[in-house]
């Protein structure tokens, strides 16, 4: 493995207001370097000539691709438009232009789902193009696995230092909690937190409960990124994931057990379950060094801790 040094570099991290780009900046202030933010109204990562221009100026030498449109089962479901062409020109932007002012290091961020839906479990980084994908996600699969394919060809037709990571689902401070938009566990926190304020019998989720998921607190995310980013340097994609998984129900009752409702689980068939389970096989990255060092019972407290200072005051879907 060839280590990277990020003392001292101009490191770009593209998304920085997004939950996962918040925690990447969160975690490179001990890094001494020089951090790179864009928001929004300054660059717009879906215009080329724009990213080019951005990016020719301010000259990075690391990138890390934390910017996506992204979401939970629903708005998948929902914005496929948004989720396939956004994301594919953002990275494409991104990638094609890291390599014509010769960034140095460049890591692009996936998910979980670019794996088939009835993937061998827990799902290996070999399980890539094996199979059919969940039609729930089809969207944002099918944009992030050519991100993946355009690392591997930079690397090899250039020898660009490009690689990817594929994180599983994630949570944390920064998270979306509007409740059409956001991701189960969000939702849940906020499901759990307004029937407590209510006093309701019960709480609702989407599906049967039964679907399996894996979930990693966003700081131990950009830990692994930062981690892979100094120390790995090849073709493959690496999984983050947590190391086990949970049923959504089994999740619900933690953070009903975190937020202090006492309350009954409610299900809503009408509502899709989506992929039956979702555990990323980390053995590449745990064999390299890297664990996950916060609990999911410790992850949810902390979230919920961020949602009830910043979040919980403010209008959200229903
Ligand atoms: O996190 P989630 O929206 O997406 O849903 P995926 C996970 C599971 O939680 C599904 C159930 O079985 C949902 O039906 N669920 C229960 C709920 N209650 C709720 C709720 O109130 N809100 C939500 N959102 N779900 C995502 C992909 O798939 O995984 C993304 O859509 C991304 O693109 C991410 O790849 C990692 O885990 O099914």
């Amino acid at each position: 493995m060839t280590a990277f040094s990020l003392q001292g570099k101009r490191v770009w991290v593209a998304g920085h207001r997004g939950m996962v780009g918040g925690a990447i900046v969160r975690r490179l202030a001990a890094e001494n370097c020089e951090v790179l933010k864009a928001t929004h109204s300054e660059l717009d990562l879906t215009r080329q000539a724009d990213v080019e221009g951005w990016m020719a100026a301010k000259k990075p030498q690391a990138v890390f691709i934390a910017a996506a449109v992204v979401g939970g089962i629903l708005a998948n479901d929902t914005r496929p438009v948004d989720f396939l062409t956004d994301n594919l020109a953002i990275q494409n932007n991104i990638i094609a232009t890291a390599h014509k002012i010769g960034v140095e290091k460049l890591m692009f961020l996936g998910s979980s789902c670019i794996y088939p839906r009835l993937a061998p479990q827990p799902m290996p980084e070999s399980a890539l193009l094996t199979g059919p994908l969940e039609p729930t996600n089809q969207w944002y699969a099918i944009a992030k696995i050519p991100g993946i394919m355009q690392c591997q060809a930079y690397r090899r037709q250039y020898g660009r230092d490009f690689i990817s990571a594929m994180p599983t689902n994630l949570y944390g401070p920064g998270d979306n909690f509007d409740l059409l938009s956001s991701h189960v566990l969000p939702a849940l926190i906020v499901k759990a937190h307004r029937a407590k304020q209510a006093g309701d019998a019960a709480m609702t989720l989407w599906g049967s409960g039964q679907p399996r998921r894996e979930f990693l607190y966003v700081d131990d995310l950009a830990d692994a990124c930062v981690f892979l980013m100094k120390t790995y340097s090849d073709e493959s994609h690496v999984n983050v994931g947590y190391g086990s998984d949970v049923t959504i129900r089994e999740v619900a009752e933690i953070v009903a057990e975190v937020v202090g409702f006492k309350g009954k689980l409610a299900y809503d068939s009408s509502k899709p379950d989506g992929m039956p389970k979702k555990l990323l096989d980390s053995a590449k990255l745990n064999a390299m060094g890297w664990k996950p060092a916060t609990g999911l019972k410790e992850g949810i407290a902390k979230a919920y801790d961020w949602y009830c200072r910043n979040a919980a005051s403010a209008p959200t879907g229903n």
